[in-house]
């Protein structure tokens, strides 16, 4: 395809014609006769003449598919240029602009005159690959030197938060991968192991062994990482770290050598995909398959919380990884006992304006109050799922939130903050009280009782809300 292009700018013509060749076939247009000799010695195809007459583009038999490019460097007007170019029969006109920006927003306002001219803008154009490479680059430095930092160490330690999900099991193989370690020389440890039988699945299945450690042990490490977590988390055991890789907000009251946080990515596995490919280490399938299982089960399948660099992840470890296994992985979260809970959560729930509140009453594991409100999180006309259970002295409440303005950490806090803890996001959020302080303050409830009151505490935390925001409408 032949394009002709109308350029003045010596930079733009040089840098045109490195992209263009040989998918075209180009020749440049310009005004000056000593430019033009000039990029002619440079062995470029280019003639000088007045691109504002329709004559300079009748002799050179121009074909409705010329390709015609001109350049508004929004220092002169092109109007006459695309007059001339479509006097003559050019019908694919692009406009490539390399001005200043907002003398191209001006120009945005005259473009219906230009009618059917498509138009680029430069910076735009090098944007994406520009910001991709240096943010790549800045990022390889920084593996770089922690991974030097690591590099003479005897005994590493990988900590993760207690009951490892997989986000922090994957995490735990993508740093060790990147510290080119072995299980010998690098442990995966947590202080309270896996419990929830899809993760003790992942682990086995791709034989992850996370070891029991104590702040006691932590002496006896050279060098300690804590991934998906941050030093805090460990309650005043851990307050310095080497280095801290994790997706959840910054906190303070720890040090560390070197921290890679980023609050807005949706799993740590994902900061951990940008850390692999900055350096350019092998990534074996297990690690790809345990990476895309997290980035897969931290955002629930990008539900919630993602981030357009999680999906870029995903499609960077997809080819590597072993999706048949993934697919087996998944199908372990439903077992027997679970459904068990699920039963008691639909025929003791209630339904109220798309909020779904059960009790489950006593679960000799906490995770089967998460499972039963992400069950029901499922079912159409239901946007918020409350889910509570007692586990030995404590109540455990579980909120989802999918497609409700409110945040369902704000909730738990409203409610519980003062009787235990109480966190999360907007998306997911748990708290766990001392079943005797809920009764205190909530009344000697029991069964059916408790997922009423939880009902009337989501009904007047949601119209409450509903309250202020017209309030501020009003306004
Ligand atoms: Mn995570």
């Amino acid at each position: 395809m032949r394009v002709l292009a109308i350029c003045q700018d010596e930079l733009v013509i040089r840098t045109l014609d490195e992209v263009l060749l040989p998918s075209f076939e180009v020749e440049f247009l310009v005004e000056s006769k000593p430019l033009a000799r000039r990029l002619h010695e440079a062995g470029m195809e280019v003639f000088a003449a007045d691109p504002r007459r329709v004559d300079t583009y009748l002799k050179q038999d121009i074909t409705p598919n010329t390709c015609f490019i001109v350049e508004d460097n929004s220092r002169r007007s092109i109007k006459k240029i695309l007059e001339a170019a479509r006097d003559a029969g050019g019908t694919l006109i692009y406009v490539l602009h390399t001005g200043k920006r907002h003398a191209n927003a001006r120009l945005e306002a005259a473009r219906p005159d230009t009618g059917d001219v498509t138009h680029f803008d430069l910076a735009e154009l090098v944007r994406p690959t520009l910001v991709t490479e240096l943010s790549r680059s800045m990022t390889r430095a920084r593996v770089q030197q922690y991974q030097r930092y690591f590099a003479d160490a005897d005994r590493v330690l990988i900590l993760l938060h207690n009951d490892p999900d997989p986000d922090a099991l994957a995490s735990g193989l993508a740093l060790r991968n990147l510290l080119r370690r072995t299980k010998t020389t690098a442990i995966i440890g947590a202080m309270q192991g896996v419990t929830r039988p899809e993760n003790l699945r992942m682990a086995n299945m791709l034989d992850i062994q996370v070891e029991q450690i104590t702040p006691t042990s932590f002496a006896a490490f050279d060098r300690v990482a804590t991934v998906d977590v941050q030093p805090h988390y460990f309650g005043g055991m851990l307050d310095r770290a080497d280095l801290v890789i994790d997706h959840h907000p910054e906190q303070p009251g720890y040090s560390a050598v070197f921290k890679d946080i980023r609050a807005d990515y949706g799993s740590t596995s994902t900061i951990l995909t940008e850390h692999l490919r900055a350096v350019d280490v092998n990534i074996s399938e297990r690690t790809a398959t345990a990476m895309l299982y997290a980035i897969k089960s931290d955002t629930l399948f990008f539900a919630r919380h993602t981030n357009r660099v999680d999906l870029e992840a995903f499609t960077f470890l997809y080819p590597l990884a072993d999706a048949a296994l993934i697919r087996k992985m998944e199908g372990a979260e439903i077992t027997l006992e679970r459904l068990e809970y699920v039963t008691r959560a639909s025929r003791s729930g209630q339904l109220r304006e798309q909020v779904f509140t059960a009790f489950i009453g006593e679960a000799p594991r906490e995770d089967f109050i998460p499972y039963t409100a992400d069950f029901f999180l499922q079912l159409e006309d239901v946007k918020w799922t409350i889910i509570a259970g007692v586990v030995g002295q404590m109540l455990v409440v579980s909120v989802r939130n999918l497609g409700y303005s409110r945040n369902a950490g704000e909730f738990v806090k409203r409610w519980f903050a003062e009787l235990g803890s109480a966190g999360g996001h907007r998306a997911m959020a748990k708290a766990v009280v001392p079943i005797d302080r809920f009764r205190a303050k909530y009344g000697n409830l029991e069964g059916e009782a408790v997922a009423a009151k939880l009902a009337e505490l989501a009904d007047q935390f949601l119209h409450e809300a509903a309250a202020e925001k017209k309030l501020t409408a009003a306004r």
